[in-house]
Protein backbone atom coordinates (compact mmCIF):
# COMPACT_ATOMS: atom_id res chain seq x y z
CA UNK A 1 0.00 0.00 0.00
CA UNK A 2 1.61 3.25 -1.01
CA UNK A 3 0.68 6.17 1.48
CA UNK A 4 -0.85 8.71 -0.85
CA UNK A 5 -2.24 11.61 1.89
CA UNK A 6 -2.50 11.65 5.55
CA UNK A 7 -5.25 13.60 6.50
CA UNK A 8 -5.60 14.52 10.15
CA UNK A 9 -9.13 15.91 12.02
CA UNK A 10 -9.81 17.43 15.31
CA UNK A 11 -13.15 16.85 16.56
CA UNK A 12 -14.15 18.23 19.89
CA UNK A 13 -16.09 16.08 21.87
CA UNK A 14 -18.33 16.67 25.06
CA UNK A 15 -17.86 14.03 27.67
CA UNK A 16 -21.27 12.41 29.34
CA UNK A 17 -19.90 13.52 32.54
CA UNK A 18 -16.45 15.11 33.59
CA UNK A 19 -13.61 12.42 33.74
CA UNK A 20 -11.28 13.48 37.31
CA UNK A 21 -7.98 12.35 37.80
CA UNK A 22 -5.12 13.61 40.08
CA UNK A 23 -3.72 15.72 37.90
CA UNK A 24 -7.40 17.62 36.46
CA UNK A 25 -10.74 17.15 35.51
CA UNK A 26 -11.88 16.91 31.25
CA UNK A 27 -15.37 17.87 30.55
CA UNK A 28 -14.71 18.21 26.57
CA UNK A 29 -12.26 15.60 24.65
CA UNK A 30 -10.02 17.15 22.16
CA UNK A 31 -9.94 14.24 19.78
CA UNK A 32 -6.98 13.81 17.03
CA UNK A 33 -7.81 11.99 14.18
CA UNK A 34 -5.82 10.51 11.23
CA UNK A 35 -6.15 8.96 7.87
CA UNK A 36 -3.71 7.24 6.05
CA UNK A 37 -4.78 7.27 2.27
CA UNK A 38 -3.40 4.61 0.30
CA UNK A 39 -4.10 2.99 -3.07
CA UNK A 40 -8.03 3.75 -2.77
CA UNK A 41 -8.15 2.37 1.26
CA UNK A 42 -8.29 4.69 4.66
CA UNK A 43 -6.44 3.57 7.28
CA UNK A 44 -7.59 5.16 10.31
CA UNK A 45 -5.82 5.90 13.79
CA UNK A 46 -6.24 7.87 17.01
CA UNK A 47 -3.78 9.98 18.98
CA UNK A 48 -4.60 9.46 22.30
CA UNK A 49 -2.40 12.30 23.48
CA UNK A 50 -4.32 14.80 26.29
CA UNK A 51 -5.97 17.73 26.03
CA UNK A 52 -2.35 19.32 28.14
CA UNK A 53 0.60 17.94 28.87
CA UNK A 54 -0.40 16.39 32.22
CA UNK A 55 -0.67 12.61 32.03
CA UNK A 56 2.64 12.63 29.93
CA UNK A 57 4.41 14.96 28.24
CA UNK A 58 2.25 14.53 24.63
CA UNK A 59 -0.39 17.20 24.33
CA UNK A 60 -3.32 17.47 21.01
CA UNK A 61 -1.70 20.57 19.93
CA UNK A 62 2.21 19.30 20.17
CA UNK A 63 1.04 16.17 18.71
CA UNK A 64 -0.68 17.83 15.75
CA UNK A 65 2.53 19.82 15.00
CA UNK A 66 5.16 17.17 15.22
CA UNK A 67 2.89 15.17 12.78
CA UNK A 68 2.38 17.46 9.99
CA UNK A 69 6.23 18.69 10.32
CA UNK A 70 7.77 15.51 10.93
CA UNK A 71 5.84 12.36 11.27
CA UNK A 72 3.47 12.56 8.46
CA UNK A 73 6.59 13.21 6.08
CA UNK A 74 8.61 10.25 6.57
CA UNK A 75 5.45 7.99 5.75
CA UNK A 76 4.19 10.14 2.86
CA UNK A 77 4.74 8.11 -0.64
CA UNK A 78 6.38 5.70 1.03
CA UNK A 79 5.04 1.87 -0.06
CA UNK A 80 4.35 -0.36 3.27
CA UNK A 81 3.50 -4.20 2.95
CA UNK A 82 3.02 -3.85 7.02
CA UNK A 83 1.69 -1.75 9.92
CA UNK A 84 5.42 -3.50 11.83
CA UNK A 85 7.38 -1.14 9.06
CA UNK A 86 6.08 2.39 10.50
CA UNK A 87 8.27 2.38 13.04
CA UNK A 88 11.88 2.30 11.75
CA UNK A 89 10.63 4.75 9.58
CA UNK A 90 9.70 7.03 12.56
CA UNK A 91 12.43 6.01 14.80
CA UNK A 92 14.62 9.26 14.35
CA UNK A 93 11.93 11.58 15.86
CA UNK A 94 12.34 10.77 19.72
CA UNK A 95 9.62 9.87 21.80
CA UNK A 96 6.05 11.77 20.53
CA UNK A 97 4.53 7.87 20.94
CA UNK A 98 0.92 9.09 20.98
CA UNK A 99 1.46 10.76 18.00
CA UNK A 100 3.46 7.62 16.00
CA UNK A 101 1.12 5.48 17.38
CA UNK A 102 -1.50 7.22 15.89
CA UNK A 103 0.41 6.77 11.92
CA UNK A 104 1.45 3.09 12.95
CA UNK A 105 -2.59 1.64 14.13
CA UNK A 106 -4.03 3.43 10.82
CA UNK A 107 -1.74 1.35 9.23
CA UNK A 108 -2.29 -1.77 10.63
CA UNK A 109 -6.12 -0.75 9.99
CA UNK A 110 -5.33 -0.11 5.81
CA UNK A 111 -3.04 -3.43 6.30
CA UNK A 112 -5.98 -5.64 7.89
CA UNK A 113 -8.56 -4.09 5.37
CA UNK A 114 -6.29 -4.96 2.28
CA UNK A 115 -5.97 -8.47 3.30
CA UNK A 116 -9.77 -8.69 4.32
CA UNK A 117 -9.29 -10.06 7.40
CA UNK A 118 -9.83 -8.34 10.93
CA UNK A 119 -7.45 -6.22 12.94
CA UNK A 120 -7.90 -8.60 15.56
CA UNK A 121 -6.67 -11.64 13.66
CA UNK A 122 -3.95 -9.85 12.08
CA UNK A 123 -2.56 -8.85 15.60
CA UNK A 124 -2.63 -13.08 16.02
CA UNK A 125 -5.92 -12.35 18.79
CA UNK A 126 -7.32 -15.65 20.74
CA UNK A 127 -10.00 -14.10 22.78
CA UNK A 128 -13.53 -14.07 20.82
CA UNK A 129 -14.87 -11.85 23.95
CA UNK A 130 -13.14 -8.96 25.66
CA UNK A 131 -13.91 -8.15 29.85
CA UNK A 132 -14.58 -5.00 30.58
CA UNK A 133 -13.88 -3.06 33.76
CA UNK A 134 -14.52 0.62 34.36
CA UNK A 135 -12.61 3.69 35.55
CA UNK A 136 -14.67 6.23 37.78
CA UNK A 137 -12.73 9.51 38.31
CA UNK A 138 -13.03 11.54 41.63
CA UNK A 139 -16.46 13.37 41.72
CA UNK A 140 -17.92 16.65 43.78
CA UNK A 141 -18.82 14.07 46.67
CA UNK A 142 -18.92 10.46 48.40
CA UNK A 143 -22.87 10.19 47.38
CA UNK A 144 -22.03 11.03 43.37
CA UNK A 145 -19.35 8.16 43.50
CA UNK A 146 -21.32 5.73 45.32
CA UNK A 147 -23.90 6.22 42.69
CA UNK A 148 -21.89 6.12 39.86
CA UNK A 149 -20.19 2.57 41.14
CA UNK A 150 -23.87 1.22 41.74
CA UNK A 151 -24.90 1.94 37.62
CA UNK A 152 -21.66 0.84 36.53
CA UNK A 153 -21.81 -2.47 38.90
CA UNK A 154 -25.34 -2.83 38.01
CA UNK A 155 -24.47 -2.66 33.63
CA UNK A 156 -21.97 -5.30 34.52
CA UNK A 157 -18.42 -4.28 34.52
CA UNK A 158 -16.01 -6.77 35.42
CA UNK A 159 -14.15 -4.68 37.65
CA UNK A 160 -14.55 -0.89 39.21
CA UNK A 161 -11.39 1.32 39.41
CA UNK A 162 -11.50 4.23 41.46
CA UNK A 163 -9.15 7.59 40.60
CA UNK A 164 -7.55 8.22 43.82
CA UNK A 165 -5.19 11.08 45.39
CA UNK A 166 -4.41 12.42 48.82
CA UNK A 167 -7.32 13.40 50.52
CA UNK A 168 -9.62 11.01 48.02
CA UNK A 169 -8.37 7.62 48.72
CA UNK A 170 -8.53 5.72 52.20
CA UNK A 171 -12.38 7.54 53.46
CA UNK A 172 -13.88 6.88 49.67
CA UNK A 173 -12.12 2.96 49.58
CA UNK A 174 -13.77 2.15 53.10
CA UNK A 175 -16.90 3.06 52.36
CA UNK A 176 -16.95 1.45 48.81
CA UNK A 177 -16.14 -1.40 50.44
CA UNK A 178 -18.36 -1.51 52.85
CA UNK A 179 -21.23 -1.04 50.20
CA UNK A 180 -19.50 -4.22 48.12
CA UNK A 181 -17.17 -5.95 50.21
CA UNK A 182 -16.78 -8.81 47.12
CA UNK A 183 -16.47 -6.62 44.00
CA UNK A 184 -13.09 -6.89 41.84
CA UNK A 185 -12.26 -3.20 42.96
CA UNK A 186 -8.66 -1.22 42.12
CA UNK A 187 -7.32 2.24 42.07
CA UNK A 188 -5.17 4.57 40.06
CA UNK A 189 -3.11 7.36 41.95
CA UNK A 190 -1.74 8.92 38.18
CA UNK A 191 1.43 9.87 40.28
CA UNK A 192 -0.42 11.37 43.19
CA UNK A 193 2.17 9.81 45.73
CA UNK A 194 5.57 10.12 47.50
CA UNK A 195 7.37 7.70 48.73
CA UNK A 196 6.94 9.91 52.24
CA UNK A 197 3.41 8.32 51.79
CA UNK A 198 4.57 4.63 51.94
CA UNK A 199 3.26 4.15 55.37
CA UNK A 200 -0.25 5.24 54.39
CA UNK A 201 -0.04 3.30 50.92
CA UNK A 202 0.45 0.32 53.48
CA UNK A 203 -2.83 0.99 54.40
CA UNK A 204 -4.45 0.36 51.59
CA UNK A 205 -3.60 -3.63 51.61
CA UNK A 206 -7.28 -4.41 54.16
CA UNK A 207 -9.64 -3.10 50.89
CA UNK A 208 -8.19 -6.44 49.11
CA UNK A 209 -7.66 -3.67 45.92
CA UNK A 210 -6.69 -6.04 42.65
CA UNK A 211 -3.89 -3.52 42.49
CA UNK A 212 -2.95 0.07 42.33
CA UNK A 213 -1.56 2.00 39.38
CA UNK A 214 1.02 4.20 39.34
CA UNK A 215 1.55 5.48 42.78
CA UNK A 216 4.74 6.90 42.58
CA UNK A 217 6.26 8.77 40.15
CA UNK A 218 5.67 8.65 35.81
CA UNK A 219 9.11 7.83 35.22
CA UNK A 220 10.29 5.68 38.31
CA UNK A 221 10.85 2.06 38.27
CA UNK A 222 13.26 1.97 40.87
CA UNK A 223 10.71 3.58 43.90
CA UNK A 224 8.04 1.16 42.71
CA UNK A 225 10.44 -1.93 43.25
CA UNK A 226 10.64 -0.43 47.13
CA UNK A 227 7.18 -0.22 47.31
CA UNK A 228 5.82 -3.22 46.08
CA UNK A 229 8.42 -4.99 48.54
CA UNK A 230 6.48 -3.04 51.32
CA UNK A 231 2.93 -3.62 50.17
CA UNK A 232 0.38 -7.07 49.64
CA UNK A 233 -1.20 -5.36 47.05
CA UNK A 234 0.06 -5.74 43.51
CA UNK A 235 1.07 -2.38 42.15
CA UNK A 236 0.06 -1.84 38.48
CA UNK A 237 2.42 0.39 36.41
CA UNK A 238 0.88 2.48 33.82
CA UNK A 239 2.80 5.80 32.82
CA UNK A 240 5.83 4.44 33.71
CA UNK A 241 6.10 1.94 30.71
CA UNK A 242 6.31 3.29 27.28
CA UNK A 243 8.27 0.18 25.87
CA UNK A 244 8.63 -3.46 25.94
CA UNK A 245 12.22 -2.48 27.23
CA UNK A 246 10.88 -0.39 30.19
CA UNK A 247 8.14 -3.75 30.76
CA UNK A 248 11.27 -5.95 31.18
CA UNK A 249 13.13 -3.52 33.01
CA UNK A 250 10.51 -2.76 35.61
CA UNK A 251 9.42 -6.67 35.86
CA UNK A 252 13.02 -7.63 36.25
CA UNK A 253 13.25 -5.07 38.94
CA UNK A 254 9.78 -6.12 40.35
CA UNK A 255 8.26 -2.71 40.07
CA UNK A 256 4.79 -4.26 39.37
CA UNK A 257 3.11 -7.59 39.58
CA UNK A 258 -0.04 -6.26 36.81
CA UNK A 259 0.98 -4.11 33.37
CA UNK A 260 -1.37 -2.00 31.71
CA UNK A 261 -1.16 -1.62 28.03
CA UNK A 262 -1.77 1.22 26.54
CA UNK A 263 -0.97 1.25 22.48
CA UNK A 264 -0.88 5.05 22.83
CA UNK A 265 1.61 5.18 25.36
CA UNK A 266 3.84 2.98 24.21
CA UNK A 267 4.16 3.96 20.83
CA UNK A 268 1.88 1.70 18.44
CA UNK A 269 0.43 -1.66 17.59
CA UNK A 270 3.96 -3.11 17.23
CA UNK A 271 5.30 -2.39 20.95
CA UNK A 272 1.82 -3.18 22.67
CA UNK A 273 2.23 -6.78 20.88
CA UNK A 274 5.68 -6.85 22.39
CA UNK A 275 5.06 -5.32 26.05
CA UNK A 276 1.95 -7.80 26.10
CA UNK A 277 4.59 -10.70 24.67
CA UNK A 278 7.40 -10.00 27.74
CA UNK A 279 4.92 -9.68 30.32
CA UNK A 280 3.34 -13.25 29.19
CA UNK A 281 7.00 -14.15 29.49
CA UNK A 282 7.25 -13.14 33.39
CA UNK A 283 3.89 -14.81 34.33
CA UNK A 284 2.59 -11.29 34.50
CA UNK A 285 -1.55 -10.89 33.48
CA UNK A 286 -1.86 -7.60 31.64
CA UNK A 287 -5.02 -5.62 30.97
CA UNK A 288 -5.94 -2.81 28.12
CA UNK A 289 -5.94 0.69 29.30
CA UNK A 290 -7.76 4.10 27.77
CA UNK A 291 -7.42 7.75 27.26
CA UNK A 292 -11.15 8.15 26.62
CA UNK A 293 -10.73 7.12 23.25
CA UNK A 294 -13.60 7.90 20.68
CA UNK A 295 -14.78 4.89 18.76
CA UNK A 296 -11.38 4.68 16.22
CA UNK A 297 -9.14 4.26 18.85
CA UNK A 298 -11.51 2.06 21.10
CA UNK A 299 -11.75 0.17 18.18
CA UNK A 300 -7.85 -0.30 18.01
CA UNK A 301 -8.07 -1.32 22.07
CA UNK A 302 -10.44 -3.86 21.68
CA UNK A 303 -8.57 -5.51 19.09
CA UNK A 304 -5.62 -5.72 20.98
CA UNK A 305 -7.79 -7.21 24.01
CA UNK A 306 -8.07 -10.00 21.97
CA UNK A 307 -4.21 -11.35 22.78
CA UNK A 308 -4.03 -14.36 25.28
CA UNK A 309 -2.02 -12.73 27.57
CA UNK A 310 -4.49 -9.86 28.56
CA UNK A 311 -6.44 -11.93 31.60
CA UNK A 312 -7.46 -8.73 33.37
CA UNK A 313 -10.60 -6.90 32.32
CA UNK A 314 -9.66 -3.71 30.76
CA UNK A 315 -10.35 -0.02 30.82
CA UNK A 316 -12.27 -0.63 27.16
CA UNK A 317 -15.90 0.30 28.39
CA UNK A 318 -19.10 1.13 26.36
CA UNK A 319 -19.39 4.10 24.17
CA UNK A 320 -22.04 5.35 25.84
CA UNK A 321 -20.11 5.73 28.88
CA UNK A 322 -18.15 8.22 27.58
CA UNK A 323 -20.16 10.00 24.63
CA UNK A 324 -23.69 10.82 23.90
CA UNK A 325 -23.26 9.78 20.05
CA UNK A 326 -19.88 7.80 19.21
CA UNK A 327 -18.39 8.19 15.53
CA UNK A 328 -18.29 4.51 14.88
CA UNK A 329 -21.28 2.10 13.89
CA UNK A 330 -22.11 0.40 15.90
CA UNK A 331 -21.00 2.06 19.19
CA UNK A 332 -19.11 -0.45 21.85
CA UNK A 333 -21.47 -2.49 23.69
CA UNK A 334 -20.76 -3.95 27.01
CA UNK A 335 -23.05 -7.17 27.52
CA UNK A 336 -24.68 -7.59 31.15
CA UNK A 337 -21.62 -10.22 32.05
CA UNK A 338 -19.49 -6.73 31.22
CA UNK A 339 -18.06 -8.01 27.88
CA UNK A 340 -17.07 -7.33 24.39
CA UNK A 341 -17.99 -9.64 21.54
CA UNK A 342 -15.50 -9.57 18.86
CA UNK A 343 -16.95 -9.65 15.36
CA UNK A 344 -15.21 -11.16 11.87
CA UNK A 345 -15.82 -7.70 10.05
CA UNK A 346 -12.14 -7.03 7.76
CA UNK A 347 -10.12 -4.10 9.48
CA UNK A 348 -11.21 -2.37 12.73
CA UNK A 349 -14.34 -4.12 12.47
CA UNK A 350 -16.56 -0.68 13.09
CA UNK A 351 -17.91 1.73 10.52
CA UNK A 352 -17.67 5.37 10.89
CA UNK A 353 -20.12 7.67 11.07
CA UNK A 354 -18.91 9.92 8.50
CA UNK A 355 -21.64 12.88 8.69
CA UNK A 356 -20.61 12.84 12.45
CA UNK A 357 -17.55 13.52 11.89
CA UNK A 358 -18.03 16.31 9.95
CA UNK A 359 -20.06 17.90 12.54
CA UNK A 360 -17.88 17.67 15.07
CA UNK A 361 -14.45 18.51 13.36
CA UNK A 362 -12.98 21.63 14.32
CA UNK A 363 -9.65 21.76 12.43
CA UNK A 364 -8.56 19.53 9.40
CA UNK A 365 -5.43 19.35 7.37
CA UNK A 366 -4.10 17.08 4.61
CA UNK A 367 -0.64 16.36 3.88
CA UNK A 368 0.35 15.12 0.03
CA UNK A 369 3.78 14.46 -0.83
CA UNK A 370 5.09 17.10 -3.20
CA UNK A 371 4.42 15.30 -6.81
CA UNK A 372 0.67 15.44 -6.02
O1 LIG B 1 -4.57 6.64 33.98
O2 LIG B 1 -5.74 5.18 33.02
C1 LIG B 1 -5.47 6.37 33.21
C2 LIG B 1 -8.00 8.53 31.35
C3 LIG B 1 -7.19 9.56 30.91
C4 LIG B 1 -5.87 9.55 31.26
C5 LIG B 1 -5.34 8.52 32.04
C6 LIG B 1 -6.14 7.48 32.47
C7 LIG B 1 -7.51 7.51 32.14
C8 LIG B 1 -8.45 6.52 32.61
C9 LIG B 1 -9.71 6.32 31.82
O3 LIG B 1 -8.34 5.91 33.64
C10 LIG B 1 -9.66 5.12 30.97
C11 LIG B 1 -10.80 5.07 29.99
O4 LIG B 1 -11.88 4.69 30.40
O5 LIG B 1 -10.58 5.40 28.80
MG1 LIG C 1 -3.76 4.84 34.75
Amino acid sequence: MKIEAITLLELQIPLVHFFETSFGRTYTRRVLLLTLHCDGLEGWGECTAGEDPYYSEEYIEGAWDVIVRYLGPSLIGRTLSAGREVPALLAKVRENRMAKAALENAAWDAEAQEKGIPLWRLLNGTQREVACGVSIGIQDSHDQLMQKIETEHAAGYQRIKLKVKPGWDVDVLAKVRARWPDILLSCDANSAYTLDDMEHLKTFDRFKLLMIEQPLWSDDFYFHARLQKQLHTAICLDEAIRSSRDAEAALELGACRIVNVKVGRVGGLTDAIAVHDVAQRFGVPVWCGGMLESGVGRSHNVALSTLPNFKLPGDVSASKRYWKEDIIEPEVEVSPQGTIAITDKPGRGYELRRDLIERLTVRKETLRAASF
